[in-house]
């Protein structure tokens, strides 16, 4: 037994479990969490990208041969019973099944749709799972919703006996109430706490984890803010050795991201994964797909042969100017008005690679 087991035991389990699926150089598979399916009313945070979501599956994932992971609260079952929700939206069911044609779709609970276990008439039942492993060669990504490694009041949701009280409280008091996205409320301090404890465990294991819960993107375990910052470097070295026309360009470059980093501050966004264990080197082994229910859109991750993405689709037509940390540029979906952004992308081998060497 490992020193951390007792601490850990909770992931332990998860990765012991876990469904085992072996990619290869022809995978391709999109991971999605957080839909917070509801019943299309007007507490229904699903209801203002579900457009969005249901054209890129369609038109971009399902012709592209991508398989498709959903991971986690995907149904909102603390807010709504699952046959308002699975009549309401039941073309997505559709949809998703329609994934296994192009290798497998699998779902994984989370903290507001574990009561799915309960279910008996359940259409999605053969797809779900509390965990998936992917086999990269000999290294190993762990899937998982996240909410497994809190030590709060969500993880008395996956005792079946609380649940149901939980759920009930949550369904009919905290509704009335007006109490929206109940499910993040919870403070940035615990959010961290949750990252912290996958991050150190995925270190000591030496496993990627991909979790959502948190709605926060985490790339190679760092927050956007990490990212931004990371950027602003590399682009004053660039301004060092450029010349005069390429100066101009990287100095409004970098107006442009210290605009946007100031506003990661603004919003309490500062907190990345780097910790005194590990010499306050990012070990790169915490990804987080982020959530499906944003403002401004979708965000994702990609996983194609031995490359990984961060991407985010949204409404081309608002032309809000969004910063890639890369610099890439947009690429629109036909002629639906939407865009998908790279925001960072990586091989899998540099990534396993880092992380053998530095944790
Ligand atoms: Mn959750």
């Amino acid at each position: 037994m490992s020193p951390h087991s007792k601490k850990h035991s909770h992931l332990d389990r998860l990765l012991s479990s876990a469904k085992s699926v072996t990619l290869d150089d022809s995978s391709k598979i999109l991971i999605l969490s957080d839909l917070h399916i509801g019943n299309g009313g007007r507490h229904d945070e699903f209801r203002q990208n579900a457009e969005l979501l249901k054209t890129v599956l369609e038109r971009y994932y399902l012709p592209e041969k991508y398989s498709l992971v959903l991971n986690g609260d995907i149904e909102e079952l603390f807010k709504f019973p699952l046959e308002t929700i699975a009549s309401k939206w039941s073309d997505f069911y559709d949809l998703f099944l329609e994934f296994e044609k192009n290798g497998f779709f699998w779902k994984t609970w989370g903290n507001h749709d574990a009561a799915l276990l309960d279910e008996r008439e359940y259409r999605l039942a053969s797809s779900l799972v509390e965990s998936l492993k992917f086999h990269y060669g000999d290294e190993t990504l762990l899937l998982f919703h996240g909410h497994q490694a809190a030590h709060f009041l969500w993880q008395t949701c996956s005792m079946p006996l609380l649940s149901r009280t939980v759920i009930f409280f949550l369904r009919y008091i905290v509704k009335p109430l007006g109490i929206q996205n109940f499910s993040v409320a919870y403070n940035s301090r615990k959010r961290f706490m949750l990252e912290q404890s996958i991050y150190e465990f995925s270190n000591q294991e030496k496993i990627v984890s991909i979790i959502g819960h948190t709605h926060r993107p985490l790339f190679e375990s760092l927050s956007k803010a990490d990212f931004l910052n990371y950027r602003i470097e590399e682009l004053c070295r660039a301004y060092s050795v450029a010349d005069g026309e390429k100066r101009a360009a990287i100095k409004l470059s970098i107006v442009e991201l210290k605009g946007e980093l100031d506003g990661c501050y603004k919003k309490g966004k500062v907190t990345g994964l780097r910790s005194g264990i590990y010499n306050n080197l990012t070990i790169p082994s915490v990804f987080n797909s982020g959530c499906t229910i944003g403002k401004r859109g979708i965000t994702a991750l990609e996983i194609e042969g031995s490359t990984i993405r961060l991407v985010y689709w949204y409404n081309g037509k608002q032309n809000r100017k969004f910063i890639s940390e890369r610099s890439n540029l947009p690429m629109k979906l036909d002629s639906t008005g939407f865009s998908r952004i790279v925001l960072n992308e990586d091989s899998l081998d540099y990534v396993f690679s880092r992380l053998h060497l530095l944790a």
